[in-house]
């Protein structure tokens, strides 16, 4: 397992896959791996999980990132590959339409570096003009509906870009297709992970979304609340056999 941590034991941009999945992404691709070059001085490994059919992984090669080919299977199915390829210690997500700010990457790893597990990146408090007016709503209403849920304030629950360290990556067991953005945020929030969100500007997607919005939103929807109720069973369950435990000594 790789690990290139500076003389102070601080994470570098050698130790960061960015990864992301690709479907149909010609026309934003090139500038969403030249931002992610440009801003880690080209230290920061990019994995494309690609399922297109316009050419977007030649693209994706050209600028040196790997590429791992996969049938469309949805926008979960892609990031999971995505997230438990690399073998550096920091993975970053993001989408590859051009909407997330690459040049915000040295605040992400900065806060891993300050002892966040999950770092977020949060569209709505800054305003995500640029959002689909539906998708916004929906998006409020996500987080609303997962705060009340896990008893804290979430601020954007959908959101792409994050920074993991890849230890909660592989400590969890990840379920979720269209939901598992959400997923990603809220089983490391309810196991006692240090979650930060951090405000971001969400610029106009280049390019078509392949995401239903109804049908997405309901599938995400679904599985905010699945997660929190296993989550919180999984807890009972956890202390019954703490308490069990104790019984027999
Ligand atoms: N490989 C792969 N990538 C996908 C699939 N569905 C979505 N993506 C990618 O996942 C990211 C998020 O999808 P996007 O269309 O931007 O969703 P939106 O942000 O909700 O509009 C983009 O980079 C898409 O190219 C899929 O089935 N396979
Ligand atoms: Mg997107």
């Amino acid at each position: 397992m790789s690990d290139e941590r500076d003389s102070e034991g601080e994470y570098t941009f050698a130790d960061v896959s960015v990864v992301m999945g690709t479907y149909n992404e010609r026309e934003a691709i090139g500038t969403v791996l030249e931002d992610i070059d440009r801003v880690t001085d080209g230290q920061a490994e990019v994995v494309c999980v690609d399922s297109s059919s316009d050419g977007t992984p030649e693209v994706a090669r050209e600028h040196g990132a790997t590429v791992v080919e996969q049938e469309p299977q949805g926008y979960g199915v892609a990031v999971h590959e995505a997230i438990t390829t690399p073998d550096r210690q920091v993975i970053v997500t993001t989408d590859c339409d051009d909407t997330y700010p690459m040049e915000r990457l040295p605040d992400f790893l900065a806060a891993i570096n300050k002892g966040y597990d999950v770092v977020s990146g949060d569209r709505l408090s800054r305003g995500a003009e640029t959002m689909p007016r539906f998708n916004r709503l929906g998006n409020h209403a996500f987080a609303w509906l997962a705060s009340a849920l896990v008893g804290q304030r979430v601020h954007d629950t959908t959101t792409g870009m994050r920074a993991y360290r890849r230890e909660v990556i592989e400590a969890i067991e990840w379920t979720e297709n269209t939901g598992l953005s959400a997923e990603l945020l809220l089983r490391p929030l309810l196991r006692g992970y240090r979650v930060a969100e951090i405000p971001i500007d969400y610029r106009e997607r280049v390019g078509e979304t392949t995401l239903d919005p109804l049908s997405g939103g309901a599938a995400i929807a679904k599985s905010i609340g699945k997660v929190a109720l296993e989550e919180q069973l999984g807890r009972e369950a956890a202390g019954e056999r703490v308490r069990s435990e104790q019984a027999i000594e």
